[in-house]
């Protein structure tokens, strides 16, 4: 029943250029200052901190098509994607601070090349799912899951940037959960090619335990595989996470947010996950950043083992008087 907790590679990916909003760049740092490693130690994992990788911005570096700033956006995850295949590979389950959620092309891409056989958890308010031809504002956070599959290669141009990767995920492989805000374009993506997706309206009709019971029989059925979860925090209903670059009303409920990842984490085969969009330059209070931030430290800690029942890591037995 009680796992042996696995050791935890924390990997900082302090980014914002998928997207045009400054700020999100300070999310690891909010993040680790709500307390992350304190709290994944009382866990019983032993934490290792690779600390924030050093990302460069390229200054020749034009639009394509409508895309801005791809040879940078390109770089940064060939940079994040050896991080993770590195922490993976050193036998870690790594978390990705973020940073923008098209750091999630490196991260899915690093932890592909140890396990090739992984399956993704998408928790966003949005698909990501957008080719630059369907993309109504360019950003490539909004494109991360369109470079990632096998199915949609024949539809993504060359973008400046991307030739160190090729996509390699079936659609098979992938569920959302949380959706509420999907652009037309990218709804047609999903019908066309039978993606599982959970929407806000679906988690309002079948409850979060059966949509998990749901994602994760259609993921594992009754093969093992290790799990990749890319946690955006703009999944969570900006009442709870108000610090993000594109807040949705509808959003998941804490419970619901807690419950999720309790059951990722019991599967026992989470290896990878991301922790994306927290923008602590976007709260309109102190408080409102802090409240972001702890959330998404309560949802790192809950799919790496903390629970709700409690755990008896410290005690072998009941302390007696004498
Ligand atoms: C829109 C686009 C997006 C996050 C916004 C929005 C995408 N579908 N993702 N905020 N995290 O621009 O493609
Ligand atoms: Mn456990
Ligand atoms: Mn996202
Ligand atoms: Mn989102």
């Amino acid at each position: 029943q009680q796992q042996r907790a696995h050791s935890v590679a924390i990997v900082g990916a302090p980014f914002s250029k998928g997207q045009k909003r400054r700020g999100v760049e300070h999310g690891p740092k909010a993040i680790r200052d709500a307390g992350l490693v304190g709290r994944l130690s009382s866990l019983d994992c032993p934490v290792h901190d690779f600390g924030d990788l050093n990302f460069q911005h390229l200054d020749k570096d034009e639009h394509f098509m409508q895309v801005p700033f791809p040879r940078t956006v390109g770089r940064a995850n060939q940079l994040l994607s050896s991080a993770v295949s590195r922490a993976v590979g050193a036998g870690h389950t790594c978390v990705m601070l973020g940073g923008d959620h098209s750091l999630a092309i490196g991260s899915v891409e690093g932890h592909a090349q140890q396990c090739p056989n992984l399956c993704l958890i998408w928790v966003d308010a949005h698909a990501d799912i957008n080719t630059p031809l369907t993309s109504p504002s360019g950003n490539l956070h909004g494109q991360s899951v369109a470079f990632l599959l096998k199915e949609l290669r024949d539809k993504m141009p060359n973008i400046p940037g991307f030739s160190w990767m090729k996509p390699f995920l079936s659609s098979a492989d992938l569920v959302y959960i949380g959706l509420r805000d999907v652009d037309p374009g990218e709804h047609y993506i999903l019908k066309n090619l039978g993606i599982q997706y959970f929407t806000m309206r679906d988690i309002d009709r079948l409850g979060i335990p059966r949509v998990m019971e749901v994602t994760l029989d259609h993921l594992l059925g009754r093969k093992q595989r290790p799990i990749h979860l890319s946690f955006d925090i703009d999944a969570f209903d900006p009442s709870l996470a108000p610090a993000t670059g594109t807040p949705v009303n509808g959003g998941l409920t804490y419970r619901e947010g807690i419950y999720l990842t309790e059951e990722i984490h019991n599967t026992g085969l989470l290896s990878v996950m991301d922790l994306v969009e927290v923008n602590p330059a976007l709260g309109t209070s102190r408080e409102a950043v802090e409240a972001t931030a702890a959330v998404a430290v309560d949802v790192i800690a809950s799919s790496l083992g903390q629970t709700r029942e409690g755990a008896h890591v410290a005690f072998q037995e009941i302390p007696s008087p004498t």
